[in-house]
């Protein structure tokens, strides 16, 4: 018998959090899932590097609004509508349902300047039916709830609370939802997606999400590659049907369809799968985003090329990071710079471990090289941890069920419908300690504001559990100097507590803060919170 989530909750003390093996458990019940599904395609059985990379087009305004923030000041106005479209990921396939932001997906790109506010009218343009499984056992995703609803966050931003996408702000077919992007803070590539309660990893499957850059004066007066030697490449994995149609797995029970993780064997690029892009043998800067479900992605070269990090979530490091291989979890972004002149006439290969990625055809001969690689970026003073006012300790729960698998995950051991327990003050900082007793590596994202990592370390998790005192087994361990920079995303990794060290700035009110594996934080490994105005 099945054990589903609702009768282990019936049955189970919510303190039984796991340690477990979370890898074990998904290849357990994917055993038991598979016969239940439709046969997902070989991808390996389609031929490589046929489709040139696409590069989402630049959003376009339709116009001028006054402000909510100054009526008497005019700023650039979007509409972008979420709809069904049909589009082929490969050449010898056929086109694909997905739903997306615009006529592609990913969606238009948006290029916003930092101190430049701009408004969008988000449009609900879907159908009424959803096409993907939708849990009805997860809260906020009930029978009495629409199938179809959707919400955008733009990832990154410092937005007021009444723009950021509250996941209970989502709207229905037909609705619109006009949300106001001051921009103010400092050049980064950010991201929109969907993030409606309980059906955020279904719409973000489906195709609902976009980039949107800031750009500032300082990183523009850098002789980094510009123009169409900058490429956004955005990742994403997806199981697909024979026909080349959108498979998004299932438990075997029937009325709890939520599975506790997807990791998809097709990387799409930019929309497309096993992509190629002709480039001159010359410096590129490549901006990468990991808009995936659950996959992190390790990316590296096929002949093990060097290539710089220059950047990370919220924008530049300090200075550029050489490195073989870049490590890239959900919401995540790598902004790096990688020099084709010491490969002309090659084809490399952009390679996930043993999965191929995409191809990069470089051009014999010489080409013009306008841009070089700046010893120093931008300076990212660091926080001391004398600042902070608070210091929180909070857990990443995962409860399982008899058969071991997972059916529940919490922040703190609360539910999203408990009252806010993190109110951080306005113009106060913070350390927040993520206390991780699981196998898995959960990417923790908080909206709104940006932050540093302090340090990771590993600790004993079942003293922790028995007495809540914190055993450590090692030294903190400071970031790589891959992450850091301003972040907005971290790795909190298994049995390790993770610090970072977070200004709440730019506004008061209601945000969250969750893990980006989508299907954990759909099934409740998402919380509040409310920054609030000094007292
Ligand atoms: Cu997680």
């Amino acid at each position: 018998m099945v054990i589903t989530r609702r009768t282990f909750l019936g049955r189970s003390s919510l303190l039984a959090a796991t340690l477990a093996s979370g890898k074990e458990r998904w290849l357990k019940a994917m055993a038991h899932a598979v016969p239940t599904m439709p046969v997902a395609l070989d991808v390996t059985t389609l031929a490589q590097f046929v489709d040139p990379l696409p590069i989402p087009e630049i959003a376009q305004s339709e116009g001028q609004r006054p402000s909510p923030a100054d009526p008497k000041r005019n700023v650039p106005f979007y509409r972008i509508q979420a709809q069904a479209i049909a589009t082929k990921v490969h050449r010898d396939l056929p086109p694909t349902r997905f739903w997306s932001f615009g006529t592609s997906t990913p969606g238009p790109t948006f290029e916003a300047r930092s101190g430049e506010p701009l408004l969008v009218e988000w449009v609900n343009g879907l159908p009424n039916d959803h096409f993907l499984p939708i849990d009805h056992t997860i809260h906020g995703a009930e029978q009495d709830k629409p199938a179809v609803r959707t919400v955008v966050h733009l990832h990154g931003a410092k937005t007021g609370p009444e723009g950021d996408g509250y996941p209970e702000d989502w709207i229905v077919p037909g609705k619109s939802s006009l949300y106001y992007y001051p921009n103010q803070q400092e050049a980064a590539m950010l991201w929109y997606h969907d993030h409606a309660l309980g059906i955020n990893r279904l719409n973000v499957y489906a195709g609902l999400f976009g980039a949107f850059f800031i750009r500032d004066g300082v990183e523009e007066a850098l002789p980094l590659p510009k123009g169409k030697y900058e490429v956004p490449l955005i990742l994403c994995d997806r199981f697909l049907t024979r026909e080349g149609q959108l498979l998004y797995l299932v438990s075997p029970d029937p009325k709890s369809p939520w599975v506790p993780e997807i990791f998809g064997n097709a990387i799409l690029v930019n929309g497309k799968l096993f992509p190629y892009l002709e480039v001159e043998p010359r410096r590129y800067r490549f901006r990468i985003l990991n808009a995936s479900n659950a996959r992190f992605y390790h990316l590296s070269f096929s002949n093990d090329a060097p290539f710089h990090q220059i950047g990370t979530d919220q924008g530049l490091l300090p200075a550029p990071v050489p490195l073989t291989e870049v490590e890239i979890a959900p919401g995540e972004r790598a902004d790096l710079v990688i020099d084709f002149s010491e490969h002309r006439g090659a084809q490399l290969v952009l390679m996930n471990q043993a999965f191929v990625v995409m191809q990069f055809r470089v051009a014999p001969g010489k080409a013009d090289e306008t841009s070089s690689l700046p010893t120093a970026l931008r300076p990212i003073p660091k926080i001391p941890e004398s600042q902070a006012a608070t210091t929180r300790l909070l857990t990443l729960d995962e409860y399982v069920n008899k058969a071991d698998n997972p059916v529940l995950l919490l922040l703190n051991a609360s539910h999203w419908k408990y009252p806010v327990t993190e109110k951080p003050v306005l113009g106060s900082t913070e350390i927040w300690s993520f206390v991780n007793p699981t196998d898995d590596s959960h990417p923790i994202h908080l909206h709104l504001v940006r932050f540093q990592i302090l340090d990771r370390q590993p600790y004993e998790p079942w003293l922790f559990q028995l007495k809540r005192e914190l055993h450590f087994l090692g030294p903190p361990k400071p970031p790589d100097s891959s992450e850091a920079g301003w972040k907005d995303t971290v790795r909190a990794n298994p049995r390790t507590v993770t610090r970072i060290i977070v200004p709440f700035e730019g506004f008061t009110g209601r945000y969250v803060w969750h893990c980006h594996i989508l299907e954990h934080e759909d099934n409740e490994m998402m919380r509040p919170y409310e920054v609030i105005a000094a007292p």
